[in-house]
């Protein structure tokens, strides 16, 4: 048995991962002491194991692509797109403006007259086959791109990112000539001009959400990514000519929000499909009101990740790490209020330190990294405030020594004790590395702190009882409950909130409802 995983190994871990420890938060730019658990310089280190970027050609320039071409903005500006990891600069993006907004949706405008909502649905069906087999067969270059633009680990993007979005476009090609079958008794007919905006923590896997059942139900798409994350888009761009879909019936225009304001307000975009902050959200429902659009929003969330005293305690290690740590926290539905039982409080959290201080935390290429880079300066800014106020409202933080690159934007996985549900890490949504540890005594107790929240978005369950899970999962007010497992996500099954998190729902066939309108 390797020392590691021996018990004597485990206590040791124990009692170097607690000398580790900290009590306030490192600033971004301290470099830690050495690591004491795996992810150091132990001899059980790993070795280097970069992905290499070979197969990807990043461009000086990008234009936007509108039309079925790309195009210069009509404003001439650009804007820089960085690599978080290295802070180096990857390539000059065309800032889209109202008029390229304009031109954009004219273009998706006559595509979808003249071209897309003319062709029968099974030949929409074989475009979409064929952009998700250009995916796959591109499969290492979207993955590569992805993690040197979003600082997410090239495992989680190759394994879970790509081959995701290429299965949301093969799995809603299969709906294209069955739409019938998803409102049953009516006759389901496209919106026509969808307008679609999306944010910088999964670009490739949102614009598939967004883009696949749009098209499968016979809408033409303008979709503006992220400003920090535009690259996959625009490579998906690609994509779309390799496959020869026809000009216009999908176009990217990159910029700032006011050119997505722009997107949504127009009058000729008949459904809007918006996935970011609660605070956009309710700009863009406002800034729509009145005018009869569909409008479906997938927003933030705090889930609960409830661990009760008879579950397979090293099995809900795992999980508790997955939901928070899983790309860098920065997840919508991430696990970030841990709601452990009370009687196994210690041992579990004792447990979870020791896993914390193996985690891998540096550059995302490397194929050992868990931890990657945060995706932007600003962002980094808003998790270390937000820990501050962990740390001056009174709970108690945790953060395993690790080395941390000397470039780039990293935040040390942390770990909240002691945290009264008043606190703003309790309520405010981090969208990062951290975890606010709240205890309860019984189920009723756990159901109820699960749902102190203002969103709804998704929540965990960790327990070997089955009849507690249906009566918890049925108790909890959120779209997705996981039990047992986390962070799994499948074409096939809907996605949404309830409150804050937004409404409407992605995925499955109740992804297609948004994308129609049924007479
Ligand atoms: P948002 O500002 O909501 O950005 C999401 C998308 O909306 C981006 O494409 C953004 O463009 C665009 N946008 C910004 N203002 C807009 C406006 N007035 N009208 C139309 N589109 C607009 O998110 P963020 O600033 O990147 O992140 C802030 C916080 O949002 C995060 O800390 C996190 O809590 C939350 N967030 C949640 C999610 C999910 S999946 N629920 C995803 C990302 C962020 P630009 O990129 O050009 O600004």
């Amino acid at each position: 048995m390797p020392s590691d995983q021996s018990p004597k190994g485990a206590a040791l871990r124990r009692t170097t991962a607690r000398a580790a420890s900290v009590t306030t938060p490192a600033p971004a730019a301290t470099v830690a002491p050495a690591s004491s658990g795996l992810a150091g310089s132990s001899p059980w280190a790993y070795a280097p194991a970069p992905e290499s970027r070979e197969i990807v050609t990043i461009r000086q320039r990008y234009g936007l692509f509108i039309d079925g071409k790309e195009r210069a903005p009509s404003g001439g500006e650009v804007t820089i797109t960085y690599n978080p990891a290295t802070e180096e600069p990857l390539a000059e993006i065309a800032k889209g403006t109202p008029a390229d907004a304009d031109r954009a949706i004219e273009a998706a405008d006559r595509a979808y007259r003249k071209v897309w909502s003319k062709l029968h649905p099974r030949e929409r069906a074989k475009y979409l086959y064929r952009i998700s087999r250009i995916l796959q067969e591109r499969s290492r270059e979207f993955a590569v791109t992805e993690t040197m633009d979003s600082g997410k680990p090239i495992r989680e993007s190759r394994d879970v990112d790509v081959p995701l979005a290429a299965a949301h476009f093969w799995y809603y090609a299969g709906w294209a000539d069955k739409l019938e079958y998803a409102v049953p008794g009516r006759r389901p007919e496209a919106h026509g001009v969808v307008g679609q905006v999306i944010p910088w923590n999964f670009p490739l896997l949102m614009l598939a959400w967004k883009i696949a059942p749009a098209l499968a139900a016979g809408n033409t798409v303008v979709l503006k990514p992220a400003s920090t994350t535009p690259l996959t888009a625009l490579l998906f761009a690609d994509v779309c000519r390799q496959a020869e879909l026809p000009d216009g019936v999908v176009n990217i225009v990159t910029g700032p929000g006011s050119t997505g304001m722009s997107i949504v307000t127009d009058p000729r975009v008949a459904k809007v499909a918006f996935t970011g902050s609660t605070s956009v959200g309710v700009t863009i429902a406002k800034g729509i009101a009145g005018q009869g659009k569909g409008l479906t929003l997938e927003l933030g969330g705090k889930a609960a990740n409830i661990v009760f005293e008879d579950a397979a305690l090293d099995q809900a290690v795992e999980g508790v790490v997955n939901g928070i740590f899983f790309n860098q926290g920065e997840v919508c539905c991430a696990g970030s209020r841990l709601l452990v039982q009370e009687s196994i409080a210690e041992e579990f959290l004792a447990r979870l330190r020791d896993r914390m201080s193996m985690l891998r935390i540096g550059d995302p290429m490397d194929k050992n990294t868990d931890i990657g880079a945060i995706n932007s300066k600003a962002q980094m800014e808003t998790i270390g405030e937000l820990v501050a106020s962990g740390v001056s409202e009174g709970a108690q933080i945790w953060q395993p020594a690790c080395d941390l690159p000397t470039r780039g934007w990293f935040f040390r996985p942390t770990l909240f004790t002691n945290v009264a549900q008043s606190h703003r890490i309790a309520r405010e949504e981090i969208f990062g590395p951290v975890l606010a540890t709240i205890t309860f005594r019984t189920v009723a107790e756990a159901i109820e702190k699960a749902n102190n929240t203002a969103y709804g978005l998704s929540a965990g369950i960790w327990t070997e009882k089955g009849s507690r899970i249906l009566q918890v999962a049925s108790a909890i007010n959120a779209g997705v409950v996981w039990a047992n497992t986390f962070n799994r996500f499948d074409p096939t099954a809907p996605f949404g909130g309830y409150k804050e998190s937004g409404y409407g729902r992605e995925g499955g066939m109740q992804g297609l409802h948004a994308y129609l309108r049924s007479s």
